[in-house]
């Protein structure tokens, strides 16, 4: 068994100080740091301008950082041992997809996708804020967020970077403008299609509360989740299948329901409602349609759990968590054998509700258990998992946590 309370967040801000000094051999003039998080419900209907529930997680991102007397900018991370350079004014040429939007270059540098995050930030950024103070910077880059296990390790990168570039360069950006950047490097810089979850989850995160997000409007209204006063814990199971958004299935599911709300003649699948259901199915092929089911019963999902949590507290949630992993195995086909089986184990084992969560194709389910049930559940998954011949999850539990902030 493996049960990790989590929020080793001094470990990460040791490694950015230290790869920071490293790099400069001097101190940084800030660090900043931005959480990694965990959707409770609401999945793939972020980019359908529907509803989501995340909460950031205590694993966080940190990123130590200090001004140059130049226009240069220098990374490094834990992700590798390159140090990546760039001038301020060559942002513009640097990224395959902003490449391909302004034609072919043979003299622009490659950079490696960890850099991308961090530089895409930097170019973001300087587009959304044409006044700030450019000057150069040294960033440090530090995680304990999981990578690959749909817990946003991404987001956590672009939030820590925007947060300290945010201060240091004088931009003034609010955070769900930070936010907008932190997709926009994303989707242009790294070529992930996605929403704007997970960087609104990083950015806005609070303790004990989930982020109630319209992703229309983008207006947020905190939730309390409640899960410790409930007597209850939220396990995460990593079950180490990696996955990337940049490639294969999102993208496709992405393209689905833009053909969906293209047949219904909606804007977005947000305009769809589950009594259009019917119809929907009429018009569409079968898969088209099943993906758009999911979307629209999702997005009331979300509703639904608000409701509840609100009304009735934590405990009452559990089944429309199983009603949503159903939705996403059977209807938007994102699961793989590895999160089923997480799901199913902990089910079995008494918890009370289970999903997975974040973009799928691998990473992480959760689990809605009790708090004196952790290492049964825990125990329970494992030998589930040793019995499929599966690698080892990874568990731990998490509670509702702060989002991006200056932490020194
Ligand atoms: C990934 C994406 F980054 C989010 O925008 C969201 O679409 C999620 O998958 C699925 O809900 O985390």
């Amino acid at each position: 068994m493996t049960v990790t309370e989590t929020g080793p967040e001094t470990t990460a801000q040791d490694a950015a100080r230290a790869l920071f000094a490293e790099l400069t051999d001097r101190t940084p003039d800030g660090i900043w740091s931005a959480p990694g998080r965990v959707n409770l419900i609401g999945e793939h209907t972020d980019y359908n301008e529907g509803f989501v529930l995340p909460f950031a997680i205590p694993h966080r991102t940190v990123a130590a950082v200090g001004l140059r007397d130049d226009a240069r900018i220098r990374v490094v991370s834990t992700f590798s041992d390159e140090t990546v350079e760039v001038g301020i004014d060559e942002l513009d040429g640097l990224f395959p997809t902003l490449r391909q939007a302004q034609g072919p270059s043979e003299e622009t540098p490659a950079v490696p996708e960890w850099a991308a995050y961090p530089l895409g930030v930097a170019w973001a950024l300087r587009l959304a804020a044409p006044e700030g103070a450019f000057r150069g910077v040294d960033i440090a880059i530090a995680s304990d967020v999981p990578v690959g296990a749909g817990l946003s390790s991404s987001a956590a990168i672009e939030g820590a970077t925007a947060t300290a570039l945010n201060d240091l360069w004088h931009t003034g950006l609010d955070r769900t403008a930070l936010a907008r950047v932190g997709r926009r490097a994303e989707n242009e810089a790294v070529g992930a299609p996605t929403g704007i979850m997970d960087q609104m989850a990083s950015m806005l995160g609070e303790t004990d509360a989930a982020i109630f997000l319209d992703c229309r409007s983008l207006e947020a209204q905190l939730v309390t989740v409640g899960v410790a006063e409930a007597g209850l814990a939220i396990l995460v199971m990593d079950t180490r299948v990696k996955h990337a958004h940049s490639t294969g299935g999102y993208g496709e599911r992405r393209a689905s329901c833009e053909l969906g709300a293209e047949i219904m003649g909606v804007p977005s699948l947000r305009d769809v409602s589950t009594s259009d259901l019917p119809r929907a199915e009429e018009l569409m092929d079968d898969v088209t349609f099943r993906r758009v089911r999911h979307i629209v019963t999702e997005n009331q999902r979300v509703l639904d759990t608000v409701r509840v949590l609100r009304e009735q507290g934590a405990r009452a949630i559990g089944d429309l968590l199983v009603a949503s992993h159903a939705s996403m195995r059977d209807d938007f086909e994102i699961s793989v054998a590895e999160l089923d089986t997480a799901v199913e184990a902990a089910l079995a084992a008494g918890a009370l509700g289970a999903r997975m969560t974040g973009g799928g194709f691998g990473g992480a389910a959760i689990a809605l258990i009790e708090q004196d049930a952790v290492a049964t559940v825990s125990d329970a998954v494992t030998a589930a998992f040793t019995d499929a011949g599966f690698t080892a999850p990874h568990l731990f539990t998490v509670v509702p946590s702060a989002g991006a902030h200056r932490d020194a």
